[in-house]
């Protein structure tokens, strides 16, 4: 990674995003309307993760389309494959999480994947509404002006050709607000941040974002050894504490259920509902084993074989949810980090394990 990424004193920053409309039937240019708004993501990024598990969880997936950069970053950032007329589509295709793979029984190598594969549906998808080459360009398209950094996820508005937002913790928080209820492919009465838990929710994630879903990039990130173990120190600190969370939720279940089966589908960091807490939590510990512990040198342990209680709710929301598993692309995941952070690996060579990248439930 260059050194853009670090400040002078050898720690990661991230940038504040720049795009903080929202949208609802009183704004007066943003309403919700089918059709009208797109997203535009990375497999590979856990913010752009929460706002494709939250657009199905509510039912949105024919509401707001979706455009897939390339797995693989380079010193101009995200770019789409390139279009051509044998790859037009309207975006509503399916995406294939483990094509582009050659498995035996549990292992899987990459099959002719390098970062210039131009696979359609494996690498990524075209850009569907412009054909633009770069995520760049819906930037300059929105803001001529604008002079910071070209991140996903971004919501974009095809009617004023703008983009809404491009924070993923408000664009989750607009799709869950229930503007497009009324447009939804059905009526799910699912409510990731109900009134009651609120302010719980916002303090746990504001926690779980500094030291464990930013906490891992600082590690990765530092640039220093002092800062590197100061930060990996707060990562495990913290996962502790998820980890003594949940393991309290288990004992209070188990007083009053039975089965083992239902304890695990009640396991969630809040009451017995999926909440954003878990929601946001999800993409940080889902990549863990299979690249943080390695890539970024977060290996004091791993989920695994180090936090049974966390491993039983990430498996429980990965096997036991469309949302959470048809959204994890581990081939994604893998191969933009390794890949694409040159400084941390230069050779760009991606490891084949762990295997399998998550365990059956
Ligand atoms: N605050 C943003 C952060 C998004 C972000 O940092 N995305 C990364 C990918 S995981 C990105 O696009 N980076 C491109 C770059 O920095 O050039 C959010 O949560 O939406």
């Amino acid at each position: 990674m260059s050194k853009k990424f670090a400040s002078e004193d050898g720690s990661f920053k991230r940038q504040v995003s720049s795009f903080r409309e929202t949208i609802s039937s009183t704004h007066p240019i943003y309403k919700p309307e089918k059709g009208r708004y797109w997203l535009y993501v990375s497999l590979a990024c856990p913010w752009a993760h929460r706002t494709l598990i939250t657009r199905v969880l509510k039912g949105l997936t024919s509401v707001i389309g979706i455009s897939v950069v390339h797995w693989h970053m380079d010193e101009k950032g995200w770019r789409f494959l390139p279009y051509n007329e044998s790859n037009k589509t309207d975006g509503k295709e399916s995406y294939k999480p483990s094509a582009g793979l050659k498995c035996e029984k549990d292992l899987c190598v990459s099959a002719d994947v390098d970062n210039h594969s131009i696979k359609y549906g494996i690498d990524g998808t075209i850009d569907h509404n412009y054909h633009f080459q770069r995520i760049s360009e819906l930037y300059f398209k929105s803001e001529p002006e604008y002079a910071a950094r070209f991140t996903v996820p971004v919501l974009w508005d095809l009617k004023t050709q703008t983009i809404v937002n491009n924070e993923s913790s408000e664009i989750i928080r607009i799709f869950n607000s229930g503007v497009f209820n009324e447009v939804a492919d059905s009526h799910p009465d699912i409510d990731l941040v109900p009134k009651e838990l609120e302010s719980q929710i916002d303090e746990i994630n504001s926690w779980v974002y500094d030291s464990i879903n930013n906490g891992v990039y600082k590690t990765g990130f530092a640039e220093k050894q002092d800062i590197y173990e100061k930060e990996v120190l707060n990562v495990f600190k913290h996962l502790d504490k998820v980890e003594g969370i949940l393991k309290k939720r288990y004992e209070t279940l188990k007083s009053t259920h039975s089965s083992e089966e239902e304890i695990v589908k009640k396991l969630y960091l809040l009451g017995d509902q999926l909440t954003e807490a878990d929601l946001r939590l999800y993409p940080t510990i889902v990549r863990f084993d299979p690249v943080y512990v390695q890539h970024f040198k977060t290996n004091l342990n791993t989920i695994r074989s180090g936090y049974p209680y966390i491993h039983l709710w990430l498996r429980n929301l990965y096997w036991n949810y469309e949302a959470f598993q048809e959204t994890t692309n581990f081939n994604h995941i893998k191969w933009h980090y390794t890949r694409s952070h040159t400084k941390i690996n230069p050779l760009s060579i991606t490891p084949l394990g762990p295997s399998p990248n998550i365990l059956p439930l």
